[in-house]
């Protein structure tokens, strides 16, 4: 007898004669608390994914790519305006933020942050932990005095290249691990007070001056608070 919360589901394959099977456990929290996120970027509508845009030029381009073929680009080109975006998902505790960042230009600056539901300008309460990337590369991080300190590992980005991003929060415990290509760059605590993370923001610096151009690809957030299912398998494959 098969668990009733376990699907299998199943389709013809390329002929007739073959047939594709996928099974699912666990079906209802998969379906219901896999709080996770994915974009690549590869669909020109922003709004389709969550994301919220300021200004026009927060968009999707072609010009740059992680994967596939597009990414976010954020062109910062105008004094009217703080030119930003925030990619929305479900609250989370617990969880990793994955990117992967390019900037042509870092005239100025570039900032991200994870913040509370309301939270959304630069220095805005709910601003749970905000990093910035110097004009010069430099990452750096908010502390709770409201300074941007160097992480335990200094980190400097390079202009025209990727750039893998992790970062591991925790709202309870106001921790974060940052991870940079793969490098363990410490762990820094909150900016401002909060408990819940809902937003991922990118801006520039600030609305006076221009020339920020960057881009970032391959966002995945994922809430790890209820752990992970472990996988494991299901039975001896049969020969076709
Ligand atoms: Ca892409």
């Amino acid at each position: 007898m098969i668990n009733p919360d376990t699907y299998l589901f199943g389709w013809w394959g390329t002929n007739l004669s073959t047939a594709q099977t996928l099974l699912i456990e666990d079906f209802q929290r998969y379906l219901y608390k896999s709080h996770g996120v994915s974009d690549g970027f590869e669909y020109e509508e922003l709004k389709n994914d969550y994301w919220w845009q300021l200004g026009s030029t927060i968009a999707v381009s072609h010009n740059q790519a992680r994967s596939g073929a597009g990414s976010l680009r954020l062109l910062d080109d105008n004094t009217a305006n703080l030119t930003a975006g925030s990619r929305l998902f479900p609250g989370m505790r617990q969880g990793i933020v994955k990117f992967s960042l390019y900037a042509h230009s870092l005239a100025d600056s570039f900032s991200f942050s994870l913040r509370e539901p309301y939270s959304y300008m630069h220095a805005a309460e709910g601003t749970m932990f905000q990093f910035f990337v110097e004009s010069d590369g430099s990452l750096k991080v908010y502390n709770s005095a409201g300074g941007r300190i160097e992480l335990p590992v200094t980190t400097d980005l390079t202009l025209d290249a990727w750039h893998d991003i992790e970062l591991r929060f925790d709202a309870t415990a106001g921790t974060i691990g940052v991870y940079v290509d793969g490098a363990f760059k410490g762990t820094a605590g909150t900016y401002k007070s909060g408990n819940l993370v809902t937003h991922f923001n990118i801006a520039s610096a600030s609305t006076g001056a221009t020339g920020t151009d960057v881009y970032i690809d391959d966002l995945t957030i994922r809430n790890t608070e209820a752990g992970l299912p472990a996988a494991g398998t299901v039975g001896t494959e049969q020969p076709a």
